[in-house]
């Protein structure tokens, strides 16, 4: 009986994008975060007794900035090293042969497979045969699963392979290949990377890949990690995922339809902050809050979002170790409004007009001499969230269109009652 670590995406001491305009972010939390979160898997492979870490691609976010990251890696793995414990390594996109200007000799527990063809290593002791290959150029087109060897017999075989498969949202096609591919080979575990989302593709044979150990941004949230694989006779006996991340990403959608005031918003919005932070298990959070449902108060919400904003900031603030990214006004209004107005009169005739707009965001920008009072009426965080003047993708641009409108008319309705 023996076990092993399989992790990917790594991206040790990737850059924090996008931070700058936010004054209360955790940056040094943040910035820290890849190597806190691989100490965790260091510790984990030592704690567990691994017979060997496979670490399947983007272990480096791209070049070094200097030769501390290599020397970061060298010390842990050399902790490794003092309990015998092996490291298999093969580059991705990210830290593909061509895009790596810097370079350490690795201790001698670690085997980085060639990037040129398929290579074997063979574990006597264990009876394993580890087969891989790594990235040459960041852009791999072809299908370099398919040069990989049969399986052994009389071993347990494991695949290293970065890979998009047949594609995946949200990721490069890289190194495409199919699940037929893969089985095809006969081995008993494929230890994927390149996708940061956890998932098994496949339980015969196994086929997964881990997800990333750390979310760095929104869109990698959720517990993150590696998986621990158990080998019992020769065959893969167990797989599971252990946490290993030390700060947490969440979305959270907070349905506002049955909050009639202000207060009871508030409430909602902090009883879902403290769910998400027991889930979190002390962990600090980086939170995104979505406001969503049908709200007797959506027009003033719309109104007051850049106050309501600082509200929620500082419910996040007094819960500790939370920090609120940014928050989403998605409610929806509820009663169509021409209706409500009456056909006939000016305001109707206004809210359908405004119904009606269909402008490109750029072009709304041109036209800002002209509205320029309708700008502003927009609270500053639409302005920065540079939705209005960059060329987002269209259907960010319609979100954005949408939101327009929506705030326009709470403006226009919104009677009085401020805050
Ligand atoms: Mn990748």
């Amino acid at each position: 009986m023996f076990t092993f670590l399989h992790a990917a995406d790594i991206h040790l001491d990737s850059p924090l994008r996008g931070l700058e305009g936010y004054a209360d972010a955790p940056v040094a939390q943040l910035r820290q975060a890849t190597r806190r979160a691989f100490d965790n898997l260091i510790d984990l492979a030592i704690e567990e007794q691994v017979a060997f870490v496979l670490l399947s691609g983007d272990l480096y976010d791209g070049d070094w900035k200097d030769y501390n990251t290599g020397l970061y890696f060298i010390d842990r793995i050399s902790r490794l090293r003092k309990e015998n414990i092996r490291v298999f390594l093969a580059s991705g996109n990210h830290d593909a042969a061509s895009q790596i200007s810097k370079a350490l000799r690795l201790p001698d527990n670690v085997h980085h497979f060639s990037t040129k063809q398929p290579e074997t290593k063979l574990l006597e002791d264990l009876g394993v045969a580890v087969h891989g290959q790594g990235y040459h150029t960041r852009a791999l087109a072809e299908n370099i699963a398919r040069n990989y060897p049969q399986a052994l017999p009389h071993y347990l075989n494991i695949g290293l392979l970065h890979t998009s498969l047949t594609g995946r949202q949200g990721h490069e096609p890289y190194a495409p290949c199919s699940l037929d591919d893969l089985k095809a080979k006969g081995y008993d575990y494929w230890a994927l990377g390149h996708v940061h989302m956890r998932e098994e593709v496949s339980q015969s044979p196994w086929i997964v890949f881990p997800g990333n150990i750390q979310g760095r941004h929104i869109h990698e949230a959720g517990p993150k990690g590696a998986t621990l694989v158990r080998v019992e006779e020769g065959r893969i006996a167990a797989v599971e995922h252990r946490d290993l991340d030390v700060l947490r990403w969440y979305l959270c959608r907070v349905d506002l339809t049955n909050c009639a005031t202000m207060d009871l918003v508030l409430d909602a919005v902090r009883q879902a902050m403290e769910a998400e932070q027991a889930n979190a298990e002390g962990r600090p959070l980086a939170i995104r809050l979505q406001l969503v449902g049908t709200s007797p108060l959506h027009a003033e919400l719309y109104r007051d979002s850049a106050a309501l904003t600082e509200e929620f900031r500082g419910l996040a603030a007094g819960l500790g170790e939370l920090w609120l990214e940014k928050v989403q006004f998605a409610t929806q209004r509820p009663v169509a409004l021409a209706a409500d107005l009456g056909e006939e009169t000016p305001m109707a005739e206004l809210v359908r007009a405004i119904d009606r707009l269909d402008f490109a965001p750029t072009a709304l920008m041109e036209l800002v001499p002209e509205i320029g009072v309708l700008q502003s009426k927009l609270p500053p965080e639409l302005l920065h969230e540079g939705g209005l003047v960059s060329n987002d993708p269209p259907s960010q641009a319609n979100g954005l269109r949408e939101k327009i409108k929506e705030m326009l008319l709470a403006r226009l309705l919104g009677q009085g009652g401020s805050r």
